[in-house]
C-alpha cells in the first residue's frame, strides 16, 4: 500500500483530489483505495462493465484528476477519456503509452520508505459513490471518513465481528456493500478475507467449507443461486465453521429466507443500507431474534423515523417514508446543492424507502416498498429514466417507458415499452437491446422490450406505468398492437 501511495503521490495526487478506479476485482483495487485515503484524496470506484459514455460522465462530473484502469478498458474509452483534458490516466497493466502512464513502471521506480502526513480529517470526503438518479443523471454521494468509521464501529458491535472471523468476499468492490461493509469491515475487525473475483455458487460453497469461513455476505440473487446449487448436490457442504450468513442491498423474500434455513440450518441475517447512509438497520446476531421480511433494528448511532407526507411521525405500525440521522449519513451530492437540499429535512435524510416499525416488537423495522421510482435488479439500482434516455436516443424511437418486473433470479428485471416514430415500424426490439448494450452497463439493459402503438396514459397525459406489466404477460394495450422480444 505504501508503494501505491508513493506512486500516486508521484502522479500528483493530493488532498481532496478525486481518483477514479475502473478495474476488474483484484487486490490492486484495495491497495489503491487505501493509498488514496492515506493521501487525503477521494476514491471514485467504477463498475468495470461501464461503457465509454458512462465512464466519461463519471470522470467529468466528479472532476477526477486521475483515472486508474487497465489496457482493455482504456482502449474502449480512449477517445472519450482523452477529450477530458484535465484527467490523466494510469494503467495498472502494460507499459506507458500515448495518453496514459504506467502504474507498473511507477511502482518499479518508487523508493521504499515513503512517508506522508495522513492529511484527511473526519469530515473530509473519503469516497465518491455514484448512485443512479430519478432524472437519469447519476449523483456522486460524498461519503466522509466519519461516515466510514461510525459504520465500521456499529457493524463490529452488531455482528460481533472479530479477528477470528474469515469472510468469503464474492461481492463487487465498487459499491458500498462490497467495499465498505465487507472489505473495510473485515480489515477493521482484523479478520481474514478470502477474495473471489466473481461470484459463482459452486465455488462459493467449496470455499465456505474448505477455508472454514465464518462469514458470508451477499445480495438475495446470490442466496437464490446458492440454494439452487445446494439442491443439485448429493453431498452437502460442511458448514460447521460458519457463524452467520448476511443478506442486503435488496429485499430477501420470505420464501428464500425459510428455504435457506430448512436446507442449511442457517437463518439468514438481513440488514438494510444505502450508499448515502451506509448500513442503517440489522437483524440481531442471535438467530432466534431474526425475522423474515424484517430488516431488524437501527444500528448503534443511527436514528430512524417513519414519516408521513406532511413530515410528521406516523403512528407506530403505520407505513411512511424512512428518515435517517446519524454519523453514518453522507455529506451530500457533489455539485448538486439542490438535490442535496431536497434529500434532507432539518438534518434528517429521506431514504425514499417506505416502511413501518412494529410497536409490539421494540420498533422492529419492515420495508414495504419505495416512494422513489427505482428498480433493484440483483442488488444493482437502475432508475428507469436512464434507460429511457438511452432508448430515446435511438433515431427510430419516439418515446419509451422502463419498469421493473418481478423476477425469480434478480428480484426485479428491467423491461421497457417503446413507441416508434412514423415510418420506422420495421425496427426489431432486438436492435434496441443492442443499442442499449453498447451504451449502458449490461445490468441496466432491458431484458425484454415491447414495441407498442401508444404508451398507456391517464386523462392528464401522465404515463401509467402500472398498466405496463400486463403487456409482458401477453395482454394488449387498448387499441394498440404490441410486439416484443
Ligand atoms: C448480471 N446480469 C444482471 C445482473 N448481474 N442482470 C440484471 N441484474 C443484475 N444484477 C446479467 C448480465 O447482464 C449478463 O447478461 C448475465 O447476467 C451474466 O452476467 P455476469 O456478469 O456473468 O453476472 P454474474 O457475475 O452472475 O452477476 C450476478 C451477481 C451480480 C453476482 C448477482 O449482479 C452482483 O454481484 N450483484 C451485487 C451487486 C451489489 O454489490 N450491490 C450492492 C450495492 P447478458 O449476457 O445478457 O449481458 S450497495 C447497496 O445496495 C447498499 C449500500 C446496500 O444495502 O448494500
Ligand atoms: P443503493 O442506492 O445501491 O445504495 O441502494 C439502496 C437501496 O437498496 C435502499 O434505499 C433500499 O431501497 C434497498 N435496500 C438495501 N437493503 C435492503 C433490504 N435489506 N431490503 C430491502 N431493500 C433494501
Amino acid at each position: 500500500m505504501e508503494r501505491y501511495a508513493a506512486a500516486l503521490h508521484a502522479s500528483g495526487v493530493g488532498k481532496g483530489d478525486r481518483v477514479a478506479i475502473q478495474l476488474p476485482k483484484r487486490m490492486e483495487v484495495l491497495f489503491l483505495h487505501f493509498a488514496i485515503l492515506s493521501l487525503g484524496a477521494i476514491t471514485l470506484p467504477l463498475n468495470p462493465s461501464f461503457r465509454a459514455g458512462e465512464v466519461e460522465y463519471f470522470l467529468s462530473d466528479s472532476g477526477s484528476s486521475l483515472f486508474v484502469t487497465d489496457e482493455q478498458r482504456f482502449a474502449s474509452a480512449e477517445s472519450e477519456v482523452r477529450g477530458l483534458r484535465e484527467v490523466r490516466t494510469l494503467l495498472v497493466d502494460g507499459a506507458q503509452r500515448e495518453g496514459a502512464d504506467s502504474l507498473t513502471e511507477r511502482l518499479a521506480r518508487t523508493p521504499k520508505g515513503f512517508s506522508r502526513a495522513y492529511p484527511a480529517g473526519d469530515d473530509d470526503v473519503a469516497l465518491l459513490c455514484y448512485t443512479s438518479g430519478t432524472t437519469g443523471r447519476s449523483k456522486g454521494a460524498m461519503i466522509t471518513h466519519r461516515n466510514l468509521i461510525s459504520n465500521m464501529l456499529a457493524l463490529e458491535a452488531a455482528w460481533e465481528w472479530t479477528a477470528a472471523d474469515v469472510l468469503l468476499h464474492a461481492l463487487p468492490l465498487f459499491h458500498v456493500h462490497g467495499l465498505n461493509v465487507a472489505a473495510q469491515g473485515s480489515l477493521y475487525a482484523g479478520s481474514t478475507l478470502i477474495m473471489h473475483e466473481k461470484f459463482e455458487a459452486g465455488r462459493a460453497w467449496k470455499a465456505l467449507e474448505e477455508e472454514r469461513c465464518t462469514l458470508f455476505m451477499g445480495v438475495p440473487t446470490m442466496y437464490q443461486r446458492l440454494m439452487n446449487e445446494w439442491e443439485k448436490r448429493e453431498r452437502k457442504p460442511d458448514l460447521r465453521a460458519i457463524r452467520v450468513f448476511i443478506s442486503g442491498s435488496a429485499p430477501l423474500t420470505e420464501n428464500l429466507f425459510h428455504q435457506f434455513e430448512s436446507a442449511t440450518g442457517f437463518r439468514i441475517l438481513e440488514r438494510y443500507g444505502m450508499t448515502e447512509t451506509g448500513m442503517i438497520a440489522s437483524n440481531p446476531i442471535d438467530p432466534a431474534e431474526r425475522k423474515a421480511k424484517s430488516v431488524g433494528y437501527p444500528l448503534g448511532g443511527v436514528t430512524v423515523r417513519v414519516v408521513g407526507e406532511d413530515g410528521s411521525d406516523m403512528p407506530p405500525g403505520d407505513v411512511g417514508e424512512v428518515w435517517i440521522r446519524g454519523d453514518n449519513v453522507f455529506r451530500g451530492y457533489r455539485g448538486m446543492p439542490g438535490k442535496t437540499q431536497e434529500s434532507f429535512v432539518k438534518g434528517w435524510f429521506r431514504t425514499g424507502d417506505l416502511g413501518y416499525q412494529d410497536p409490539e416488537d421494540r420498533g422492529r423495522l419492515y420495508l414495504v416498498g419505495r416512494a422513489k421510482e427505482l428498480i433493484i435488479t440483483g442488488g444493482y439500482n437502475v432508475y428507469p429514466k436512464e434507460v429511457e434516455t438511452i432508448l430515446e436516443s435511438h433515431e427510430a424511437v419516439r418515446e419509451s417507458a422502463a419498469i421493473g418486473l418481478p423476477d425469480e433470479e434478480f428480484g426485479e428485471k428491467v423491461v421497457a415499452v417503446v413507441v416508434l416514430k412514423e415510418g420506422k415500424g420495421s425496427l426489431l426490439p432486438e436492435a434496441l437491446v443492442e443499442h442499449c448494450k453498447r451504451r449502458l452497463a449490461p445490468f441496466k439493459c432491458p431484458k425484454q422490450i415491447a414495441i407498442v402503438a401508444e404508451l398507456p396514459r391517464n386523462a392528464m397525459g401522465k404515463i401509467q406505468k402500472n398498466r405496463i406489466p400486463p403487456i409482458f404477460l401477453g395482454e394488449k394495450l387498448d387499441e394498440s398492437n404490441s410486439r416484443g422480444v
